[in-house]
């Protein structure tokens, strides 16, 4: 799959050229090493979740690998999936799945996470929560020195009720460290609205987080508050594309 391509992201390899793309569909093959017939999988959701999903769905459809139940983490996941004809249940008639493979936004050097920038966090959550082993497909962007601390968004889904108290709230719970907190906005200018119709507010550090258990709790403690992105001691392992290879931490 080395192959020359024309990329605002591409990278370098032995004089041949890898886009991001390239990198987390070489995440994503690994990670499929880890799948064997019989198992019950979590699906995760985003980019490079995606190529997993469709990797699976061809090894299925080859005859190589069987009895495969998958657990999707979104409708987009769900419909992806079943558009492959992998077979699909949920939590409620399998709540142990052997093993869950999905992306995230953020890995720091203890394996912890931030996730749901894709919008999917509390099904993500649910469903990694309950596997055996969790492992996370990224390329090497995603590698931080601590969680939040790359400037970009750590989601918190909320209630619809009452968002901008809910929002308020996580303002000033963070309010020391001067995070600014903002409501998620889809394509079309409106709030963006979850699977499980809630909102999301996004929560920008302008520090890493220095205790990732007592924020989480913190930010788990409001009640308006659903689910927060920070997945902590969750990845069981982490395969990790870069333009040198590809490496698995666990
Ligand atoms: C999911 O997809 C999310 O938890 C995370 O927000 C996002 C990562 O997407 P991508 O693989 O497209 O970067 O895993």
């Amino acid at each position: 799959n080395l192959r020359t391509l024309s990329s605002k992201h591409s990278l370098t390899v032995n004089s041949l050229t890898l886009t991001q793309d390239d990198l987390k569909k070489l995440a994503a093959d690994k990670a499929v090493d880890y799948v064997k017939s019989g198992m019950v999988l979590g699906l995760g959701t985003g980019s490079t979740a995606a190529f997993v999903v469709a990797k699976l769905g061809a090894l299925i459809a080859s005859g190589e690998l069987t009895d495969i139940i998958g657990i999707p983490t979104s409708k987009r996941t769900e419909e992806q999936a079943r558009s492959l004809g992998i077979p699909l249940s949920i939590l409620d008639d399998n709540p142990r799945l052997d093993l869950a493979i999905d992306g995230a936004d953020e890995v720091d050097p203890n394996l912890d996470l931030v996730k749901g920038r894709g919008g999917a966090l509390l099904r993500e959550k649910m469903v990694e929560a309950a596997s055996e082993k969790f492992v996370v497909v990224v390329d090497d962007t995603k590698l931080v020195t601590g969680l939040g601390g790359s400037g970009l968004a750590m989601p918190v889904e909320v209630v619809q009720f009452c968002w901008k108290y809910n929002l308020i709230r996580l303002r000033e719970l963070f309010k020391e460290e001067g995070v600014d907190a903002k409501l998620r906005i889809d394509e079309n200018g409106k709030p963006y609205v979850t699977d499980n119709s809630n909102f999301i507010v996004d929560l920008y550090f302008k520090t890493p987080i220095k205790d990732g258990f007592g924020a989480g709790k913190e930010i788990s403690n409001l009640e308006g508050v659903v689910e927060h992105g920070l997945f902590l001691n969750m990845a069981t392992s982490v395969i990790i594309a870069a333009k040198d290879g590809v490496q698995v931490k666990d």
